[in-house]
């Protein structure tokens, strides 16, 4: 079959030593996905959290060491009330399949974003679900949910005022340590960015952490996303010299 051969193609020519340790991914298409298979939107959600099934496991397979995922944006409120709703569900579905899979594979799901303005139901779906594989040391699956970057370093310079309001900051803030109020404080920045549907734009996401990552863009829709794409995102990665601003 010539799509095995391709993969297989991929898996020769990718260099297993310098996989990228964090890939985070901006999963965008699903919308149109269905749209031109004449579904409703939904179609291309459900469809969407299959990929998020397999692109989690081809990344722990790879041997990726922490998955971001932008599941849910500050923006995506503005969408229509049922699909909101429907979107909503969808951490609950995603963990009732998956979630003894994750903890077997040692897979640690944690959230950034705000959570405080989700359903109540849906915080305690995604706080079970982190809550279940904390003390897992694997892969860590990190899911954006309601997050926007900009609110995200907002909160990060109010927290920095009220600790210096406090007496508890010395000298100037330097980036370590507003990197510390972040989301993603423990977590070292993305190596690579992967934005798909063919928009090439960063739409909000992890501004800050992004500053020297590789961004890799693919007209493929979220739910066409294959282990060939990623394969294709992590060779395209290593070919390129990372200089991060030196000559
Ligand atoms: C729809 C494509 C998994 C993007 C992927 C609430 C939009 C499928 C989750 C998920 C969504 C989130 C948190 C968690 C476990 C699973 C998810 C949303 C949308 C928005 F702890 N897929 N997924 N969440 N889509």
């Amino acid at each position: 079959m010539k799509f095995e051969k391709h993969e297989q193609d991929l898996k020769k020519m990718v260099n297993q030593d310098s996989i990228p340790c964090h890939v985070a991914i901006i999963m965008d298409g699903n919308g149109r996905w269905a749209a031109e298979r004449g579904l409703p939107r939904y179609e291309g959600h459900r469809q969407g959290v299959e990929t998020v099934r397999s692109t989690v496991r081809n990344s722990n397979e790879l041997g990726i060491k922490i998955l971001t995922l932008f599941a849910f944006s500050t923006e995506n409120w503005q969408r229509p009330p049922g699909e909101v709703k429907y979107l909503m569900s969808l951490p609950e579905k995603y963990f009732k399949t998956e979630l003894p899979e994750l903890i077997s594979k040692n897979v640690r799901v944690r959230l950034i974003g705000d959570e405080s303005k989700l359903p109540k139901k849906v915080q305690r779906v995604v706080n079970d679900g982190a809550e279940a594989t904390k003390n897992n040391s694997g892969m860590i699956l990190n899911f954006a949910l309601n997050y926007g970057s900009r609110l995200e370093i907002l909160m990060a310079v109010n927290r920095l005022i009220d600790d210096a309001v406090k007496g508890r900051i010395k000298g100037r803030v330097n980036e370590r340590l507003f990197s510390k109020y972040l989301y993603t404080s423990d977590l070292p920045d993305p190596d690579l960015l992967i934005r798909t549907s063919g928009e090439q734009r960063i739409s909000n996401f992890l501004l800050w952490q992004l500053a020297y990552s590789e961004l890799w863009f693919t007209n493929v829709y979220w739910p066409d996303f294959s282990k060939v794409h990623l394969l294709e995102a992590i060779y395209d990665f290593q070919q390129r010299k990372r200089r991060f601003g030196k000559v």
